[in-house]
């Protein structure tokens, strides 16, 4: 898909502020694309649509998560964290986008998991660190985006877990198992 077709699609479903967050997330994906040698054309679909199911009714991204089969713990967890698996199944079913490794990118983008794919990482962090992004700890990870990936994706999920230990949040077990491989992997040049 154009990007200029991709745009329209996922303008009709955000604010501007979210829209103007999306275009963030684009070039700041393709720039780390890029850098780290993911698919630079599926890394600027993923970003356009990964916040697609942002503002989707929380009934009907329960539905899709009980439906879809996606892990049903979500539901127990913040419906801040719906918007990524139902988004995947949305972007699929009404944008056409059949690409299983943007879909996945998509999905994954809120928590993370395991051995998460380049494309994955990309989006992720690019999520992170888009311009418009301005929460204290973010020019760090900024700076450590620029030499390493992995790097830049710990500490923004040291970032994200403090960030909710000091909301009282619950966290979702899957941002801990994300953390978890990352460091376990980590190498210690
Ligand atoms: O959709 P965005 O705002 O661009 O970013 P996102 O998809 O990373 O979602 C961030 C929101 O999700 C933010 O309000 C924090 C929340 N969130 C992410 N991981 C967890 C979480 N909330 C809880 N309670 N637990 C989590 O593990
Ligand atoms: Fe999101
Ligand atoms: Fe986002």
């Amino acid at each position: 898909m154009e990007r200029e077709d991709a745009l329209k699609l996922v303008k009709e479903q955000l604010t501007e502020h979210r829209y103007q967050h999306t275009l963030g997330v684009m070039e700041t994906a393709i720039d780390l694309a890029k850098r780290y040698g993911a698919d630079v054309k599926k890394a600027e679909i993923a970003a356009i649509f990964h916040d697609y199911a942002k503002f989707r009714p929380k009934e009907e991204m329960r539905k899709i998560i009980i439906e879809q089969g996606f892990p049903k713990d979500l539901l127990e967890f913040n419906a801040e964290l719906w918007h990524a698996p139902a988004g995947a199944f949305l972007v699929e079913t009404e944008a056409g986008i059949t690409d299983r490794e943007i879909l996945e990118a998509i999905r994954y983008h809120t928590s993370g998991r395991p051995s998460m794919s380049l494309l994955e990482k990309v989006i992720y962090l690019a999520d992170y660190i888009e311009p418009g992004r301005h929460f204290p700890g973010v020019d760090e990870v900024r700076q450590l985006a620029k030499e390493n990936l992995d790097e830049a994706l710990i500490k923004s999920i040291q970032n994200s877990i403090a960030f909710l230990l000091k909301k009282n949040q619950t966290i979702y077990p899957e941002t801990f198992h994300t953390y978890n491989d990352l460091v376990k992997n980590r190498r210690i040049d």
